[in-house]
């Protein structure tokens, strides 16, 4: 068994301050940096968003390519990081999923580097964190989900539950930090 640590848009447009900023988005830095010493494998994702992206429909300009925002947390270390990944660089769609990521084909190389497990963390846990962790699953990955390594957007009260529920339904194993 290989695995792989996947930390999901932990950026500053996230984080308090930030444009889309969740509630304790950057408490989840110290307990992924805890993490990333246990895998021999670190994979980021960032949301890479294009200006005019039909994205900003729904939501507040946030991650735009290049920016202060779409940069990672200050405190993440980012030296341990092996592979980065971008997402959402289209204008024409979402790109919720580290698997839709642009740069590189995620799960070919996650099979060509014969991982099998996937731990995902980061932000947020409503919509990239889920949406990765489902995909992680149909491609056919034993996916974990880091309870205390996420954050939720909630815009409605409880969607941090929900999310739960379903990547659990789905067949992810929701773990906390200090069991891996
Ligand atoms: C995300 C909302 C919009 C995320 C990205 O990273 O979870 N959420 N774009
Ligand atoms: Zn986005």
């Amino acid at each position: 068994m290989k695995k792989a640590l996947l930390i999901v848009d932990v950026q500053n447009d996230f984080c308090p301050g930030g444009t889309l900023g969740v509630k304790e988005g950057d408490k989840v830095v110290p307990v992924i940096n805890k993490l990333m010493e246990q895998f021999a494998l670190v994979i980021t994702s960032q949301d890479w968003h294009p200006t005019d992206s039909v994205h900003f429909e729904k939501w507040p300009v946030h991650c735009v390519a290049g920016t202060h925002g779409a940069d990672f947390h200050p405190d993440l270390l980012s030296d341990k990081i092996d592979l980065k990944l971008r997402k959402g660089t289209d204008n024409r769609d979402d790109g919720y999923s580290a698997f839709e990521a642009t740069n590189i084909a995620l799960a070919k190389y996650l099979r060509d580097h014969e991982v099998t497990t996937i731990y995902v963390c980061g932000l947020t846990t409503d919509y990239c964190v889920k949406q990765t962790a489902l995909d992680a699953v149909k491609q056919g990955f034993h996916t974990y989900v880091i309870t205390d390594a996420i954050a939720a957007v909630n815009a409605q009260p409880g969607d941090d539950r929900r999310a739960l529920n379903e990547m659990y339904a789905a067949g992810c194993v929701l773990v906390e930090s200090e069991e891996i």
